[in-house]
């Protein structure tokens, strides 16, 4: 097998399984009601069906749905009741997650029933939203997921989807050339490729979610950076979401020049976006948002922002877990070493951008273009 075959293949074995999308969005606005401090709470109603459910589910009778309404205060407490019907056997349990459509993520709060899975409610010592999870409510990314034992992943699913959010996609274009990567030692140039990676949604943290903790990088982050496998993602930073196919192609893989990954979102003024990617030809680096928060706005004075995001906004870091070799030559970098997490550890463990850890890398002309825009 050739040398760039191999590292086809080893690159190809470690990229995730993205999850497929499901447009089935039944929710609609209910009432406003008026709290103590003046400030209105919101009641959601949500539609529960098995089209929305991911992964798809198996035997499933036609009538099965469910019917929710559910509140969050300003405190975080959750008010929740959800019924369903026709399912293929009982209900045995039901959960709030966080994701969003088209999207599996974690489980946030578990609900709780008293007639047998028919009816399901917060239960009393259930635990009150963080600020960044009522961020996730007031965007439209949290859902109920009902299980049953055919289906135990999920059965049915509903959206809480109050309709305040803007969507965005955002695209990332490769748009670096076979002359864009300097190789000193041999006076050679190379493309950057780029991997598949995560975005999330935040708001009031200083620093991005997929980048801490700064002084040692989290596996979701080692693995996007040293192997372009997003796999490990979801569970080190919740409310992260993979994007791994590139446009036009049906099944997950690196971009090459020319290639772009394409992803939407819903967000709120004050939500911020921050994105990871690997620069492939290099032990630990990935491509990220650099200004003070790590993050781009989605809003600017209230206002949905809409364009190519400047090149200032980019940069390219160091996950700070493998000895840097000379871009596009190491034999433990991802296109040519025996196996994924190979490479001498960095004792130098800060997650940093190459300027701040004081290293630079030979670029002629830019390699990512990120552009967001707000969908009517
Ligand atoms: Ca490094
Ligand atoms: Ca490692
Ligand atoms: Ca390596």
């Amino acid at each position: 097998m050739s040398n760039q075959l191999k590292s086809a293949l080893t690159l190809s074995v470690l990229l995730a399984l993205g999850a497929c999308s499901s447009d089935d969005d039944n929710d609609d606005i209910g009432d406003n009601v008026e709290q103590p401090d003046g400030s209105e709470t919101q009641t959601i109603s949500v539609t529960l069906s098995s089209a929305q459910e991911i992964p798809v589910p198996t035997g499933v009778p036609a009538g099965a749905s469910g019917a929710a309404d559910v509140a969050v205060d300003a405190n975080g407490v959750v008010t929740a009741t959800v019924g369903v019907s026709n399912l293929s056997g009982a209900a045995t349990m039901a959960h709030i997650h966080r994701g969003f459509a088209g999207s599996a993520g974690p489980v946030l709060i578990g609900l709780s029933s008293d007639d047998g899975g028919t009816t399901w409610t917060v239960p009393e010592d259930a635990r009150v939203l963080t600020e960044e999870e009522i961020g996730a409510f007031n965007r439209g990314e949290l859902y109920f997921n009902v299980h049953t034992e055919t289906n135990s992943a999920g059965e049915i699913r509903g959206q809480i989807d109050a309709g305040n959010a803007t969507t965005f996609s955002v695209l990332l274009e490769n748009i670096s050339t076979t002359e864009t990567l300097g190789v000193a030692s041999d006076s050679t140039t190379q493309a950057v490729p780029l991997s598949p990676g995560v975005f999330i949604v935040h708001r009031d943290a200083a620093d991005s979610p997929l980048l801490l903790p700064r002084d040692a990088a989290n596996a979701g982050l080692e693995a996007v950076a040293e192997d372009g496998n997003v796999a490990l993602y979801a569970e080190a930073v919740p409310g992260s979401v993979p994007f791994n196919t590139p446009v036009g192609a049906d099944a997950p893989g690196p971009i090459g020049p020319g290639g772009a990954y394409e992803f939407t979102l819903q967000a709120v003024d004050g939500d911020k976006l921050d994105f990871v990617a690997m620069f492939i030809p290099s032990n630990d680096w990935f491509y990220t948002a650099t200004d003070a928060d790590n993050s781009l706005d989605l809003f600017v004075n209230g206002q949905p922002v809409s364009g190519e995001v400047a090149e200032g906004e980019i940069a390219i870091w160091d996950a700070g877990t493998e000895i840097d070799e000379e871009p596009g030559t190491g034999a433990n970098q991802v296109q040519r070493q025996a196996e994924a997490n190979t490479g001498d550890v960095d004792p130098d463990t800060r997650v940093s951008s190459l300027t701040g850890r004081g290293q630079t890398v030979n670029l002629n002309g830019r390699v990512l273009r990120v552009t967001i825009t707000p969908q009517p």
